[in-house]
This record gives structure tokens, sequence and C-alpha cells, in this order.
């Protein structure tokens, strides 16, 4: 019984001695696992750094916004919502595993040809593009429900050069709106 508790022993105090180390080696500040950014959409026309389309953010009244007074439209005239872009290594050391672009969604039209895309440029050029589609569940219209849409990239790695973009493909040509958006980056 007491060589096990030392076996126990030694082994808790190698995994804190391993951990330790590993949190105090400078140069490699410990990363969080994810870095998730939120955009609220309120402060979109001064222009958020990384944010495109800010023109497609409108002051809504019918239906109102899901938070503040500011949403996204899209439509036959702006297929394309405000959209996030920027290049991996600006966002983190290490390219994500995983990207989740999540928010709130509202449909004028039940089950949209509407998809939230996740795409990836090198040097300009394609390099990967990924469609989450949200017509199945957009049955209800007239109502604000929560989306997320979840982008794995182990099929194809990407680099710290690669710029990625995430936003919502609206190609019903009635009003979508969407809001409260988040994206979340999985290292
Ligand atoms: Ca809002």
């Amino acid at each position: 019984m007491k060589k096990l508790f030392l076996f126990v022993a030694t082994g808790i105090l190698l995994s804190a001695c391993l951990n330790a180390g590993s949190d105090s080696n400078p140069g490699s500040s410990s990363k969080p696992k994810e870095i998730v950014i939120t955009n609220d959409l309120e402060n979109a026309r001064g222009m958020v750094p990384s944010w495109l389309n800010e023109n497609h953010v409108i002051n809504m009244s019918e239906p109102p916004a899901h938070s503040g007074t500011f949403a996204c439209i899209s439509n036959d005239t702006t297929e394309y919502s405000y959209t996030y872009r920027e290049i991996l290594k600006n966002i983190n050391g290490k390219v994500p595993r995983v990207a989740t672009f999540s928010g709130w969604v509202y449909t004028t039209v039940s089950n949209p040809n509407f998809a939230i895309i996740c795409s990836t440029d090198e040097k300009g050029s394609p390099y990967d593009w990924k469609a989450y589609p949200l017509d199945k569940e957009l049955s209800i219209t007239g109502k604000w429900v929560e989306f997320s849409a979840t982008f794995y990239f182990e099929d194809k790695p990407l680099k710290p050069e690669h710029e990625i973009w995430l936003y919502a493909w609206n190609q019903s040509k009635k009003n979508v709106y969407i809001d409260d958006l988040k994206i979340t980056f999985t290292y």
C-alpha cells in the first residue's frame, strides 16, 4: 500500500513539474486553446477591423434587431453578409483545427437557400471552400433563431499565411437577417 501511494505521489509530482515547465518556458507563452470573436453589429458602420461589407448592416425597425438597433440584411441585392476576413497568423501563432461561426438569424421565407461559408485563400487565390447549409433549420419565418456552423480543417491543412473568410450567403432572394455573430477558433 505504501509503495502504491509513493508511486501515485511521484506521478502527481512529475506531472506538476511538467506543467510548471511548459508554463514557465519563456518564449512559448501559454496560448489559449480557443479564440472567441464576438460582434453585435452595433458598431459595424464605424468599420470594425477584420470585418467587411459593413454597408449590409442596417438600422432595423421591422423586424427589430436581435440586439440593439443594427443587424445585417441579405437578399437579392446583398447576397453576401457582413464578413469576417483575416490572415490566420494575425489571429494566433498557430493555425486553427476548427472554426465555428454562430449567431442569430431571422428569415422571411421558410427553408431559404442560405448557407454559412468558410473559405480560405492562398496568396489571393482560392485554397478551400466549405458551406454549411441552414435551409433545413430555417423552417420558421418571422422569428430570431440561433444558428451554429462548424468547419473542420483536417482534410486540407491550413497555413499561417492563409486568409480566412467567414460569412453567410443568401441565394433565396428574400430578406434574411443575421445579428450577434460569434466566431470561435479552436487550436
Ligand atoms: Ca445588433
